[in-house]
């Protein structure tokens, strides 16, 4: 409500989205807290369209996501990771403003062995002009973003957020079932003390990410040798660097040219994240923010987090030639 106020223009829709959003965390959260009690851990028996074994997680966080926001009259179109398509609000339901773009839960791989994981949205204004939304809707830069965030399933549950005016953390206090403001105002250091890569991929990469990994690893002229962190969970291993410092990377590689992580419910809404806290995300190249995206479920390498190593990178990955963030 207060963020609302910067915003004479503003009519109470996108805090009520957000608000929206909240009541769906609050639900996945209680089901992943309780996860290994009932039979919802485990594969749901279906493949979702990037061709990963769906987890019964993985479906009830996408559902739940959506129930949570379609009937509001607040969006227009959804779009999730785990759906091929877009989902317009259906004809017979009020067609808001907002369009949503959501990776309901994030580190899939990390659900059933506990570790961390989330969920992770990005919301802009629709472009086509009433009824329900299309995939133009949802095919829109990230720098059009009008608020991004993430929630974490860690230790404890927390959100973090931005509307473009700084980055707010919370925390929810299950004892009253409410998201707490924990983190305001968060700065992430320039110079980061983790780096966070799998380095399995080590001779699938270019010589271009070889030498960052290794002067991330080692120290290179300038450049201070840094701890290695890797969870596997984008949303985790990403807010531990936003708190404490450090740099996410997921370039290109021979397995995956075009790099694994997705444009428009991933890399995008994290960057603009980064970007409000002081630190930055590129592909190797340029700003994720200003990449125009072509397809729904769009892949991209990723380098993110704190400003000075984002630099570093996006210098030798530049420098190196070929196509963006170090594909051979
Ligand atoms: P999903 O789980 O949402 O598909 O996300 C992909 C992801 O799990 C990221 O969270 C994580 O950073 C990455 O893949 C891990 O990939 P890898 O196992 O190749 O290191």
């Amino acid at each position: 409500m207060e963020q609302e106020r910067l915003h004479p223009e503003a009519t109470g829709e996108l805090s009520n989205l957000l608000y929206d959003l909240c009541l769906a965390a609050k639900i996945i959260s209680r089901h992943v807290r309780r996860a290994g009690l009932t039979d919802i851990l485990g594969a749901h028996g279906s493949v979702n369209v990037q061709g990963e074994q769906q987890q019964n997680l993985d479906v009830f966080a996408n559902e739940t996501v959506r129930d949570a926001v379609q009937h509001t009259g607040r969006v227009c179109v959804t779009a999730s990771e785990e759906d091929e398509e877009p989902s317009p609000v259906p004809a017979n339901r009020l067609a808001g403003k907002y369009v949503l773009l959501y990776d309901p839960l994030d580190g899939s791989t990390n659900i059933d062995v506990n570790a961390s994981i989330g969920t992770i949205f990005s919301i802009h204004r629709r472009v086509t002009p009433g009824g329900p939304g299309r995939l133009e809707d949802c095919l829109q830069a990230g720098r059009r973003q009008v608020a991004a965030g993430y929630i974490v399933y860690g230790s404890s549950t927390v959100l973090v957020y931005t509307t473009g005016g700084g980055v707010h953390g919370f925390t929810l206090d299950p004892t009253i079932g409410e998201f707490l403001l924990s983190h305001p105002d968060i700065r992430t250091p320039a110079v980061g003390k983790y780096y966070s890569v799998n380095e399995s991929n080590w001779n699938k990469w270019t010589p271009g990410v070889q030498r960052v990994v290794g002067a991330f690893k080692n120290g290179e002229g300038p450049v201070q040798a840094k701890n290695a962190r890797y969870i596997g969970s984008l949303v985790a291993d990403f807010h531990r660097n936003l708190i404490a410092g450090g740099v996410f990377l997921y370039p290109a590689d021979t397995k995956s040219p075009q790099g694994k992580l997705r444009l428009l419910y991933e890399a995008a809404p994290l960057a603009m994240i980064a970007e409000q806290a002081g630190g930055a995300a590129t592909d190797g190249r340029a700003p994720i923010l200003d990449q125009q995206p072509k397809g729904l479920h769009q892949r991209t390498p990723l380098v993110l987090g704190s400003r000075d190593d984002v630099a570093f990178v996006t210098g030798v990955l530049s420098a190196e030639g070929g196509s963006a963030g170090g594909a051979r």
